[in-house]
């Protein structure tokens, strides 16, 4: 067989794997970094630079996994090292204020102008599990409705019907998660008009907060339906309830003023992550002057973090935004994002196989189904054997895609047209075998 002829070998990442599973829970320190829903070993790896990424085995590839979403620049942009290497000359943590916290600030609510004021944080997981909070703190209401399939981090609340690994692994409800903790999440289905308003009309009165990622983006990805983000944005206000857009992926990838600006809905409160940190580990949430000044120490919600705003964080991510405002970036990158769509929707229907391909900006994910996926019910409906089979070719080739069909992938600024046009030619190759 062809793929066999291919067979990179994996060795050294083999033997990693069996030292880090002696020491790590599955060798690995978030689950969907395993292979365990595609097959084999997880791939360990040496280094990154624009669009490739390479093993510690010696094998190179086409990257579109980008670290889950925030290397839009490319692995190792030479404008982020830069002004790291200069950054941590000058000490890496001091846990008081810096110039760079306000200027980061300055930057996202500048290019998020449903924002006044921002909190930055650690992580994607610390700004949704704070914006719920804040969000029961300004209203007094418990409750909080979030959409199956969606994922937001890993807080107690919100691992219910979660997307991501919690999908992949089929843990949608975690073990340790105590029921009255649950029993404050609402889960509805994703898309679903009818459905959210007639719960929010028949129980607002408990409701403090919608949370949802308008695209879904840890099931595939899911595009909303033009009433979905609408209908939520009318009912929410209506009823007093907050509307959280967790825009860790979205933000500056749908759009540089992410699918806030690209669907043009003000939410209340918005949650950021990924490409704000250029790569490093950094989560931000915000809103409007009333909501925010509700936030310790301003008010009585309280939220608190050592490294929150640490200065090589800030760095990178000014450095990232600066970049990203330069002239016709998104134009780029919709350039290089239109050819991948529709090179892999060519080569699929040429090589006769039924898929169902959506994008949004430069996230993706290509379905096996020939169905419409608009919701976690659909997306669960892909037939994931033939995924992992595509996967597994994929990688023989020398493109990484991410190893589940319930995430998405993404492009950066790095990825040149020939990576595009020898990613379509692979996709025809191993569509074909499938
Ligand atoms: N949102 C990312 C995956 N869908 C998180 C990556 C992780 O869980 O490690």
């Amino acid at each position: 067989m062809v793929i066999e002829l291919l067979m990179k070998k994996f060795d050294r990442s083999k033997k990693l794997y069996k030292k880090a599973i002696a020491v790590i829970p599955g060798g690995v320190n978030s689950p969907v970094r395993a292979f365990s829903a595609v097959g084999g070993n997880p791939l360990f790896i040496e280094s990154a630079r624009g669009s490739k990424i390479h093993d510690v085995d010696g094998n190179s590839y086409i990257d579109y996994v980008l670290s889950w979403g925030p290397m839009i620049l490319g692995h190792a942009h030479p404008r982020i090292v830069r002004a790291l290497r200069n950054a941590i000359e000058k000490g890496t943590s001091y846990g008081a204020p810096t110039a760079l916290e306000t200027k980061l600030a300055e930057l996202l609510i500048r290019a998020y102008p449903s924002m006044d004021k921002v909190r930055m944080v650690n992580s994607g997981t610390e700004a949704t599990m704070s914006a719920i909070r804040l969000a029961r703190g300004f209203t007094g209401r418990d409750k909080i409705i979030k959409f199956e399939g969606c994922y937001h981090g890993h807080s107690d609340g919100l691992l219910v019907k979660a997307g991501s690994g919690a999908a992949t692994f089929g843990v949608p409800d975690s073990a340790g998660v105590p029921a009255a903790y649950a029993r404050d999440t609402i889960t509805l289905p994703y898309n679903d008009v009818p459905t959210i308003k007639a719960t929010i009309e028949r129980e607002w009165r408990s409701i403090a907060a919608v949370i949802v990622e308008p695209v879904a983006g840890n099931m595939g990805c899911v595009l909303p339906k033009k009433s979905f983000l609408s209908t939520l944005r009318k009912i929410t206000k209506k009823y007093g309830v907050l509307l959280i857009f967790d825009e860790v992926m979205t933000g500056f990838r749908v759009s540089f003023g992410g699918a806030q600006a690209y669907y043009g809905i003000n939410p209340d409160i918005t949650c950021l992550g990924k490409v704000i940190g250029g790569g490093l580990p950094v989560g931000a949430y915000g809103g409007k002057n009333e909501v925010m000044s509700v936030v310790s120490p301003e008010g009585p919600v309280y939220q608190a973090g050592t490294l929150s705003g640490n200065p090589l964080a800030m760095t990178a991510g000014i450095e990232t935004i600066k970049e990203l405002s330069k002239p016709n970036t998104y134009k780029k990158i919709g350039e290089k994002s239109s050819m991948l769509k529709e090179g892999l929707v060519d080569a699929a229907k040429r090589a006769g196989i039924a898929t169902k391909f959506y994008m949004a900006g430069s996230m993706f994910c290509t379905y096996f189904t020939g169905r419409h996926v608009i919701d976690y019910r659909t997306a669960k409906a892909s037939d994931t054997e033939k995924f992992s089979r595509f996967f597994s070719g994929m990688l023989q080739r020398g493109i990484n895609l991410a190893p589940s069909q319930f995430e998405s992938g993404f492009l950066s600024l790095a990825h040149t047209s020939k990576d595009i046009e020898d990613t379509i030619k692979s996709s025809y190759d191993v569509f074909k075998s499938l």
